[in-house]
């Protein structure tokens, strides 16, 4: 799916602004044929939970109602013209002037529908309808209930099954942008490396409706280095300047579609070229080991709630340099088109997360019960999400597949992979994403504590193991000798198991008050966070085919009310304003020392 662009043969219109909203009554319908009757006003994009000082509104499950007018100028009345949103979550209707015209479930791709048939002269009227709800059939998952009074009122109920507020609402952007009838409608990029001379040979396939096309190479200078062949979709380019983490080079693909000799319309698809590829327990990029340094992340801002936030985009990759960290996750949803972009031009390395997060019916960390070999929670026979997986894999290769950002893909976070049933349910979707992703990236899932080596039914599947666990936190809390060797014990009977799999941590932390502090590092205290990276990063380094480390979490973040959240989980090493804790000394200092590339060997 292209990112919506303006050229000489383009442009894009802007819809974002402050939106009319309503709360549904279901009592009392709306009706979508006449304008929206409401005195509430919600900016778009953005989460309307913060914007609104009413609990009832900020807390409301179900459905929700947006309306804007549009106008399009005469000028572009006769080209394509298509209307794009970021993301809508969870689930969107989408009316102009009281007629649908298209419907999207999944809070976390973007979607569009080509326009021109519904609209009428003057002004238009948008309309979008979108509902919050999450049950066993969505993703993420929410355990759903509803009650129904005397009166036929229904009360619904999300009670989310993962650890992080439900913020929802037009999330990211929402534009209209033109083509020409005859247009580009897709192009997809795969570079390869031959190592020993340098030269990359880069398959460029562009897809376009009537149109003759042809691609040529730029560099970052703008200057054409390689035409691609019509033949072959390949484009030699000797010398390559290699996209590498911390140091990014992106060339474009200028796709030209003509007719009868005449350009008609154009494209500039932004790449890298890099190379993938996990080998002998190592994660190379552009045939080097890395080492991931950084984060597990969250969207999550104050008041813009999980809606783009284009400052806190820039400041969080600021902060991630100045500490020589190089990688994050995008847990537990994709983000927004324009962090992947600026990941790409940050020289960010990327782990690009669905939104499968939530797929366990119990938690607690009862370890002796999940090793039985026969261990059945009923999670794979009570979940019915394979078709909202399977559709998520779709649109997030589909959008990202391009992005020299993007290393890995992580299917799903700390699902019941210590259940039967997980095997069968997880190597279709493995088998999808190989088969869809054309730069054939590794895959990974990240797995909880209690899918351990013993109890852990898939983990053949991945290319990498990812691993959240949180020894002298939920496990020998505040003990973290403890936590040391069982850490220790874990790490060794990984790499027993599997000798050929690389091994990161996707997640380890502590819930840390900034400004608590004490004498005898206990838990919640900056010192005790520090101590506890200081005792994960020791036995990090004993482990050869260990590579990387990104901890849980970036910056404090919103969740749920819970009796072990305090306005929100506090495992940041920034604080929710991304105001440094303790520990963030600690960790730049140690990643300064840590290189990019080589930190471990095999042995
Ligand atoms: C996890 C989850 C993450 C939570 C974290 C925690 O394992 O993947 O979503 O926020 O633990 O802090 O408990």
């Amino acid at each position: 799916m292209l990112y919506p662009v303006s050229n000489t043969d383009r442009t894009v219109l802007d819809l974002d602004g402050t939106w009319k909203f309503k709360v549904e009554d279901e009592q009392h319908p709306v009706d979508v044929t006449q304008p929206l009757v409401t005195t509430t006003f919600m900016a778009v994009p953005a989460s309307f939970n913060d914007q609104t000082v009413d609990p009832a509104i900020r807390q409301h499950d179900g459905f929700f109602w947006y309306e804007r007018d549009f106008s399009i100028m005469h000028a572009l009345q006769d080209q394509r013209l298509v209307l794009r949103f970021g993301s809508v979550t969870h689930e969107a209707w989408v009316f102009v002037n009281g007629i649908e015209i298209t419907h999207h479930k999944g809070g976390f791709t973007p979607f569009e529908v080509v326009l021109n048939d519904h609209l009428i002269p003057g002004k238009n009227r948008l309309t979008v309808k979108v509902s919050n709800l999450l049950d066993h059939t969505t993703l993420p998952v929410g355990n759903y209930h509803e009650t129904t009074d005397a009166d036929g009122r229904v009360t619904r109920h999300v009670d989310e099954n993962f650890d992080f507020f439900n913020y929802a609402g037009i999330h990211r952007p929402v534009k209209i942008y033109t083509t020409p009838r005859h247009f580009i409608s897709d192009i997809t990029i795969v570079p390869t490396v031959d190592f020993t001379t340098g030269t990359a040979a880069v398959t460029v396939t562009a897809t376009g409706e009537g149109l003759d096309l042809t691609t040529t190479i730029c560099d970052a200078a703008g200057q054409a280095v390689a035409t691609v062949d019509p033949t072959t979709h390949m484009a030699t380019i000797p010398h390559a300047h290699l996209w590498q983490p911390g140091n990014a080079y992106l060339y474009t693909a200028h796709v030209t579609g003509t007719r009868s000799g005449e350009v008609i319309d154009q494209y500039d698809e932004p790449f890298g070229i890099r190379t993938v590829e996990v080998k002998a327990g190592q994660f190379l990029i552009n045939n080097q080991p890395f080492y991931f340094k950084g984060f597990g992340k969250h969207e999550d801002t104050y008041v813009n709630g999980k809606g783009l936030n284009q400052a806190y985009n820039v400041l969080d990759i600021n902060l991630m340099k100045q500490m020589g960290a190089n990688s994050f996750r995008t847990s537990h949803y994709p983000y927004s088109d324009e962090m992947m972009r600026l990941c790409d031009r940050e020289g960010i390395v990327v782990i690009d997360e669905t939104p499968a997060v939530g797929l366990m019916t119990r938690f607690d960390f009862n370890m002796d019960a999940v090793v039985q070999p026969d261990f059945n929670d009923g999670t794979w026979t009570k979940m019915k999400t394979e078709a909202a997986h399977r559709q998520v894999i779709h649109e997030i290769i589909d959008r990202d597949k391009n992005h020299a950002c993007v290393v890995m893909w992580s299917i799903a976070n700390e699902a019941a992979n210590y259940s039967l049933g997980a095997h069968e349910y997880f190597a279709p979707l493995f088998q999808l994403a190989r088969q869809l992703d054309p730069q054939k990236r590794p895959l990974t899932y990240v797995g909880e504590i209690q899918a351990s080596p013993a109890a852990d039914k898939s983990s053949d599947l991945v290319d990498v193991l990812a691993l959240n666990r949180y020894y002298g936190w939920y496990l020998d809390t505040g003990d973290l000798p403890a936590a040391e060797t069982h850490l220790r014990a874990e790490l060794q009977a990984w790499q027993k198991l599997y000798p050929d799999k690389p091994i990161m941590f996707t997640e380890y932390g502590a819930d840390t008050i900034a400004g608590v502090h004490s004498a005898y590092g206990e838990p919640f205290s900056e010192e005790y966070q520090t101590d506890y990276y200081r005792t994960y990063s020791k036995v990090f380094d004993e482990m050869p085919s260990f590579v990387g480390e990104q901890l849980w979490n970036f910056a404090d973040f919103q969740t749920k009310f819970g009796i072990q959240r305090v306005q929100g989980n506090k495992k940041g090493i920034f604080t929710r304003a991304r105001e440094p804790k303790q520990a963030v000394q600690y960790l730049s200092e140690r990643w300064h020392n840590i290189p990019d590339f080589g930190y471990k060997t095999k042995k």
